[in-house]
């Protein structure tokens, strides 16, 4: 691997991105942004893009963090300016039409864990530690997570957690919802194969079309969404896919989208 903040591959439309620091635990610096930022203007013009999986570096850490080091001396206008640069950042990835997956592979904490909240969802090795440990730094999260957190955990939880600053364990992330299943760390590799062959075996543009009626439906009253749901559902009558899965299931073939 080179030593660019973040390594990216892609395959087969799967794109893997790998925060690439591990020397300090894959913190987020001003570099890694500004990479992870060039890396979406990549991934947003590919129309045949997938999925997108992030893990971190090493089998320690998925990302620890914001970089403390960086942040330290910041003025309140310099932590501003650093904020906003992570928060589109972050909204950036979490509006790519495909599906984006964090690989929690180790600790996944403050800004490691704003950066999982906005994937649409997460898998977590057994060893992972989640939290937003920011109060012990006297700070508070500020990459989204007083926000993301409570929507995707409920506010109780999220108020235990951003309040005390405490860590939890992987099996506790996966019974309050904050990851949808746990594993060995060696199996997150067959996961992400799994995952790349299921979701580049799907209609591409039913695929993108279910992210944004979930994504834009969250944001609105439950008629105004459905009726979102109906127009999406409609329109993948429009294209090929739809034809060529029905066609399939009817002739017993696999469909070839
Ligand atoms: N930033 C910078 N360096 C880090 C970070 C981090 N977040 N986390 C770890 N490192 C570095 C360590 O300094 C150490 O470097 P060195 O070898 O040069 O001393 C190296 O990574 C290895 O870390 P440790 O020796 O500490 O490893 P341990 O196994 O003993 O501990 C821990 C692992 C528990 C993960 C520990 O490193 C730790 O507590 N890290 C900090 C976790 C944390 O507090 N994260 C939240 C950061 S704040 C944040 O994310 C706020 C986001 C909002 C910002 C708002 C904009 C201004």
């Amino acid at each position: 691997m080179n030593d660019a903040p973040i390594h990216l591959a892609i395959d087969a439309g799967i794109a893997r991105l790998t925060m690439n620091r591990p020397k300090a635990l894959n913190a987020l610096n001003s570099a890694l942004l500004s990479e992870l930022a060039s890396i979406l203007d990549d991934l947003e013009s590919r129309d045949d893009l997938r999925a997108v999986l992030i893990t971190g570096e090493g089998e320690k850490a998925f990302v620890a963090g914001a970089d403390i080091a960086e942040m330290r001396d910041k003025t309140p206008d310099e932590a501003r300016a650093f904020a906003s640069q992570a928060l589109t950042t972050i909204k950036r990835l979490e509006r790519l039409p495909v599906p984006v997956v964090a690989l929690v592979n180790g600790f996944c904490l403050g800004g490691g864990c704003e950066l999982a909240l906005a994937c649409d969802w997460a898998v977590a090795s057994d060893n992972a530690v989640f939290g937003q440990p920011e109060v012990l730094l006297g700070v508070i999260p500020g990459f989204g997570g007083t926000q993301r957190l409570p929507r995707r955990v409920g506010p109780a939880m999220a108020l235990d957690l951003v309040t005390t600053g405490r860590k939890i364990d992987a099996q506790e992330a996966l019974r309050i919802g904050l990851v949808n299943q746990v594993m060995f760390q060696a199996e997150l590799e067959q996961y992400a194969e799994t995952l790349a062959k299921q979701l580049g075996g799907n209609g591409p543009q039913a695929v993108r079309s279910a992210k944004q009626a979930v994504h834009d439906g969250m944001d609105q009253d439950l008629d105004s969404a459905l009726a979102l749901e109906t127009s999406l559902f409609a329109l993948s009558f429009a294209g090929s896919e739809q034809s060529e899965g029905m066609s399939a299931f009817l002739e017993k073939r696999k469909p070839s989208f």
